[in-house]
């Protein structure tokens, strides 16, 4: 088997062990086999017993090493788009009187219906795209515009083919509880008895990673949110919910008694809620793309998710409706002059702590055993990375030890 070295970069763990902001290693060697890191450590302290089992070695050129990046939350397969709500926005409407009028998640669910397997394919694949060329080597996809059995599968098997052409691990969420679909409106708890009846089927398919729900005024209250839960705890599925984005439903404690992996958005979130999930250390996912595309202006209590100790992750929400982006990077920068996170902050938020909100620990650290996921970068210092709007500096990404 090949024994990869590479070296001649600096080396940004995310190993909070690791006493050096980041994680840094200057002057760093990385050792790969079979997928997984062997070795990281400084050139220097490379043992040479090991330095000699290489069979092919790679320079860096200087390069700072960065985990790959982990998106933890995307909606990034559906049809159609949005930009006529956005021009309606633009005239006044708000985000909730435009669900309320039958567009919003409604209008997506029609046209990701309307599509075929191979039309949502070649859509999600153009954005998946984008998001590889900035480092991306995980992310999640959820369901939820398809709201039926049949659509429902459809995309969540478009996810999976995703995963499957693509140097890029995809995990898979059920997000059957997103918005009540036309054929049951007015019967809300009669699409939860449908949403828990999909699951089992969907899961059996081998397509359910996660499940996950809309807890909102517009959407599912705390009670429905809680039957859709506890169908997945029937099936060993972890739990993830969108809670506390618009109003304080009281979403994220409900969420944290069922060991939620994540709570995402949280602009409402409340110290009981966040308590909560400090002790079920479930992770708080930061969605600042949602926040600014909507106007915003209750912030997340980031504070109070520091002085809880609870896990900050960042991610691009990609949905047509309030985070239509396909760029990880510019989260970080949002995470930073919106939210007031560190550059630190922001890049944990999309390795070490995404990949907690996903429930992995082979990955987003370097660390002996973990997974040989990485990207070289053509930056000097980690918080570059949080510092500039619209660059890209990746220049090779290493995903399952190969290079892509
Ligand atoms: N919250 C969101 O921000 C997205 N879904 C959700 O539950 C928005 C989905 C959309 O507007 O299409
Ligand atoms: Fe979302």
């Amino acid at each position: 088997m090949t024994v990869q070295l590479w070296r001649h970069c600096r080396v940004a763990t995310l190993q909070p062990s690791h006493p050096a902001p980041y994680g840094l290693i200057e002057d760093a060697a990385l050792v790969l086999e079979g997928g997984r890191i062997v070795w990281v450590g400084p050139r220097s302290e490379l043992p040479a017993d090991l330095a000699a089992r290489c069979t092919c070695e790679h320079d860096a050129g200087g390069a700072l090493v960065t985990p790959g990046l982990i998106d933890c939350h995307t909606h990034l397969v559906y049809g159609g788009d949005r930009a006529h709500e956005f021009e309606l926005r633009l005239q006044g409407a708000s985000y909730e009187d435009v669900a309320r009028a039958g567009g919003g998640i409604s209008s997506t669910v029609k046209a990701t219906r309307a599509a075929t397997e191979p039309e949502l394919y070649a859509l999600g694949l153009k954005r998946l795209r984008a998001l590889i060329a900035e480092g991306v080597t995980t992310l999640e996809i959820k369901s939820g515009y398809g709201l039926a059995l049949e659509h429902e599968r459809k995309a969540l098997r478009v996810a999976r083919a995703l995963g499957r052409s693509q140097p890029v691990e995809v995990r898979t969420t059920f997000l059957g509880a997103h918005a009540i679909p036309p054929e049951f409106a007015g019967r809300p708890d009669a699409y939860v008895d449908e949403v828990v009846r999909m699951l089992p089927l969907l899961h059996a398919e081998g397509l359910v990673d996660a499940v996950d729900a809309f807890c909102e005024r517009i959407a599912f209250s705390t009670a429905q949110t809680e039957r859709v839960f506890q169908a997945a705890h029937a099936l060993g599925l972890p739990v993830k919910l969108h809670a506390e984005q618009l109003s304080d439903s009281g979403g994220a404690e409900l969420a944290a008694r069922y060991g939620a992996l994540s709570c995402d958005h949280l602009e409402w979130l409340s110290e009981a809620g966040a308590a909560a999930m400090a002790q079920a250390g479930s992770v708080g996912v930061l969605l600042p793309g949602a926040f600014y595309f909507l106007r915003e202006t209750k912030l997340p209590p980031v504070a109070l998710l520091r002085q809880h100790g609870v896990a900050m992750a960042i991610s691009t929400d990609c949905n047509p409706g309030s985070s239509p982006c396909t760029s990880l990077l510019l989260m970080l920068n949002m995470a930073c002059t919106l939210f007031r996170l560190t550059p630190e902050e922001a890049l944990t938020g999309v390795t070490r702590h995404a990949a907690k909100a996903l429930g992995l620990s082979d990955r987003g650290v370097l660390a002996p055993g973990l997974r040989a996921d990485f990207v070289l970068w053509d930056v000097a210092h980690p918080a570059q990375l949080a510092y500039a709007l619209g660059a890209n500096p990746r220049l090779r990404t290493v995903f399952n030890g190969e290079l892509v």
